[in-house]
């Protein structure tokens, strides 16, 4: 399974991604890493070049909710990029806890998960998918 695996446009935190790229490929999955600060554009513009399977946003400082956002509703303005499936997670805002009302926004928008911190969820999401795959 290829994953995109970006930060989002504010987000200058890297050590998060460099975990998240261990954590994908130990579970077999080929990862292309965008790194931090990706604005909705760029990911768009790599999602059409790369083709991934999933799309795994990932962000620390706060601005998550805001960034994740943009960026869904980005993907989901191209038609070619409507369904792609795509996962957010991280420390996504100040509150310190899951605010679900920006979840239900985000999940409203288009975006397939929102999982905070959890990355057994985030396994779980990715096996779901492999499952319902089909070959080609
Ligand atoms: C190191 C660090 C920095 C470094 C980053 C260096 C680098 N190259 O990455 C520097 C000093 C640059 C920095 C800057 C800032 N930081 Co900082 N930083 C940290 C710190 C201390 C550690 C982060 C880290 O590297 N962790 C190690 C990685 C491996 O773990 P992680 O990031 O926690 O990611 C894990 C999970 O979040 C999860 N996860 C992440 N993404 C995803 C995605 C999915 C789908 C899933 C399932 C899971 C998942 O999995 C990861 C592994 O377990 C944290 C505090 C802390 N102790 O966590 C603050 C922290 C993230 N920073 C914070 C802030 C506010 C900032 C600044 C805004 C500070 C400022 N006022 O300038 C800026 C951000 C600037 C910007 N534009 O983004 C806040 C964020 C607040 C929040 N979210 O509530 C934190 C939490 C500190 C705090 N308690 O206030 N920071």
């Amino acid at each position: 399974m290829k994953i995109l695996l970006s930060g989002t446009a504010s987000d200058s935190h890297t050590w998060n991604l460099v975990y998240l790229r261990l954590f994908l490929e130990e579970l077999g999955c080929e990862v292309v890493g965008l790194g931090p600060c990706v604005d909705a554009e760029l990911l768009a513009d790599a999602c059409r070049r790369h083709a991934p399977d999933v799309v795994v946003l990932s962000s620390v400082n706060g601005h998550g909710y805001r960034d994740g956002l943009a960026a869904v509703r980005r993907l989901r303005a191209e038609p070619a990029l409507a369904a792609l499936p795509v996962v957010l997670g991280g420390k996504l805002g100040v509150a310190g806890h899951r605010q679900d009302d920006d979840v239900a926004q985000l999940l409203g928008a288009g975006c397939d998960a929102v999982l905070g911190d959890d990355l057994a969820a985030l396994r779980g999401f990715l096996a779901a998918r492999a499952r319902t795959e089909v070959p080609a």
